[in-house]
């Protein structure tokens, strides 16, 4: 067996346990505490998988089967977003790397650090027809990975592997954040190691400088200073100074209004809260931003792309108020027009100027610093549209109640998580999660409302919640989706059975890819192309061996035993038979379709 086989280390002479180029590469994930590898073997990428499982025996980093590599890399997302450890997935040569692509999209378009390993056939067979050959005689992988991460290399020798991993690593964890690539050919996967443990630190290396630009700092304390009323915009580049953020909100009583990718980041109930800006927003968001008398807008840590600038919206943001704060630069392209832009660490910048704005400013006379009553801190100061559909009794269940109610019947810990199509936008406007200040730190990305942004692939959410629940086992993780992204991605469920996860899959089921169907009678297109199959995804849910309910009305909702769904060892099912006439929230998304300026 080649875990008894024993190598004698010239040198010393010393009898060491045989290794290979992959047991030295999950050395490294471990030495990351990265606990799971998902993806899917294959013959050229065994020589890893052998590694994992000799590593799994220790304690150390064990593989995660997905069904699809793409589910893998959702899977690694979500794992990231909750813990903030790289997210690694793999796949064998051929299909197996093709497959991961769009997930590895995903994660270059959202930012997420993650490592992604592939196997090439052995180096003497590139060139010759080896069966799925993807070098560059082949279909090229490492090519193909090029338009999608931030560094893709072919490992080509065993002496290239520790620099060529690290650099990877320390790439993915640059900024931006990002997907690196290594492409390994089998051979040099099981050669032996040449080494007995890892020559890098690998943390040391990827500790970030906080650079700042002092300058543009100084202007914008000013700017703050002589300015009576501003408002921020919060983008999900805020997740790592969200807490410093808010703290300076109240200092100086300025408004908060998120993108909807920061949605998760602010409690929906924080006094100074107005809603999301942008897809599926609110008009109290709006409001907020144009109110003559906010002088300034700090638009921080967004891309203010289409989403998240309300489709380029200049009435309420592109314009000369605009203060844009980032620490990826390419972002602040997207912004010409602002007053001021400023980049670096947002953590540094907004830690100086709450410590400048502490010293020359006493806190904002309204907000009052006593402990809010308990009917006050569970108040929604957002504009809801349609708030008689928001507490409808009706059978079918309106989507917008269902939203209101998956809210108040999930615990405080519950981490939801919406998938591409009406899911994200019933979500984004109508799902309100609350959380105690006493829940402590909100997890690591994304706080406890978290979506796809930019790239939006549908089955996303289903293998994300996956990652999620992995990287949080004590919380239930809430994944709501469409019947289209179910049948596109449902079979990672079965990796949350085997799992024993406690994952809730709230199917939206209108038999209809309802984000198309809706989008194309807003348009006043061709009906085409929607219908979906009407599906009991409470037999589909027995099938594979989790729990599933049907859903028709709220009291079918009420009348579930939340507490020992959440306490179940394994996913269920809400197969949700919602009203499919109800016309979500997507009005931006239709005004940018149909224009082309
Ligand atoms: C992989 C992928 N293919 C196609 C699309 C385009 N698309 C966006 S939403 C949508 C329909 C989603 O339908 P469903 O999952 O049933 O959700 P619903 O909109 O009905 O809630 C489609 C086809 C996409 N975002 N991702």
């Amino acid at each position: 067996m080649a875990s008894e086989k024993v190598l004698i280390n010239s040198s010393r002479m010393e009898p060491l346990p045989h290794r290979e180029l992959a047991d030295l590469l999950v050395d490294y994930l471990a030495q990351m505490s990265v606990e799971f590898v998902f993806g899917i073997p294959g013959g050229a990428i065994e020589p890893l998988y052998n590694a994992l499982a000799r590593s799994k025996k220790k304690g150390g980093p064990r593989p995660v089967v997905a069904r699809h590599e793409t589910g893998a890399a959702f899977m690694a997302d979500g794992y990231y977003r909750q813990t903030g450890k790289l997210a690694v997935c793999c796949g064998t040569t051929g299909p197996g790397t093709t497959n991961l692509i769009t997930g590895v999209a995903s994660a270059y378009e959202n930012h997420i650090p993650m490592l992604v390993i592939t196997a090439q056939t052995a180096l003497s067979h590139f060139g010759r027809g080896a069966l799925q050959e993807s070098s560059c005689t082949g279909i090229n992988t490492v090519a193909m990975f090029e338009y999608c991460t931030r560094f893709s290399t072919l490992v080509s020798h065993v002496n290239q592997m520790e620099h060529k991993l690290v650099t990877a690593i320390m790439t993915a964890f640059g900024s931006p954040h990002g997907p690196a690539h290594l492409s390994i050919p089998l051979d040099i996967l099981r050669s032996p190691s040449p080494l007995n443990a890892p020559s890098y630190n690998v943390y040391s290396l990827m500790k970030h400088p906080s650079l700042t630009d002092h300058e543009a700092i100084d202007k914008l304390c000013r700017c703050i200073e002589q300015t009576k009323k501003i408002a921020f915009l919060i983008g999900d580049g805020c997740a790592r100074s969200i807490d410093v953020i808010l703290e300076l909100s109240m200092l100086i009583g300025a408004t908060v209004v998120t993108t909807p990718h920061g949605k998760g980041l602010v409690d929906p109930c924080h006094p100074l809260f107005r809603g999301v800006l942008g897809f599926a927003g609110h008009r109290s968001a709006k409001a907020a931003l144009i109110d003559p008398e906010v002088e300034f807008i700090v638009a921080c840590g967004t891309n203010l792309g289409e989403w998240a600038s309300n489709g380029w919206d200049r009435e309420v943001l592109f314009n000369h108020r605009l203060i844009h704060l980032d620490s990826i630069e390419s972002h602040l392209a997207h912004s010409p027009m602002a007053k001021l832009h400023v980049r670096g660490d947002l953590r540094s910048i907004f830690q100086r100027l709450l410590n400048h704005l502490q010293s020359v400013r006493p806190p904002a006379a309204s907000l009052s610093t006593s402990a809010p009553s308990a009917g006050e801190s569970q108040r929604l100061r957002i504009q809801i549209d349609d708030s008689s559909k928001y507490n409808s009794d009706a059978t079918p269940i309106k989507p917008q109640r269902l939203m209101r109610d998956l809210a108040r019947i999930f615990p405080p810990n519950t981490c939801f998580l919406a998938e591409a199509g009406n899911s994200q936008a019933w979500a984004i406007h109508y799902l309100h999660p609350s959380w105690p200040l006493n829940l402590g730190e909100p997890p690591f990305e994304g706080g406890r409302f978290r979506a796809c942004s930019e790239f939006v692939s549908m089955g996303w959410a289903v293998g994300a919640a996956v990652g999620t629940a992995l990287g949080t086992p004590r919380n239930p993780v809430v994944c709501i989706t469409g019947d289209g992204s179910l049948l596109m991605s449902g079979q990672e469920i079965t990796v949350a059975i085997q799992e024993r996860l406690p994952v809730i899959y709230v199917i939206l089921n209108d038999s209809a890819l309802g984000m198309v169907k809706h989008g194309q009678r807003l348009a006043g297109s061709e009906p085409v192309a929607y219908e979906l199959p009407d599906i009991d995804y409470r037999a589909y849910a027995k099938a594979m061996g989790a729990e599933g309910h049907i859903i028709r009305s709220p009291q079918d909702l009420l009348d579930l035993d939340i507490a020992a769904i959440c306490s179940r060892a394994g996913p269920t099912l809400l197969d949700v038979r919602i009203d499919p006439e109800e016309v979500p929230p997507i009005g931006t998304r239709m005004k940018v379709l149909g224009t082309s300026s």
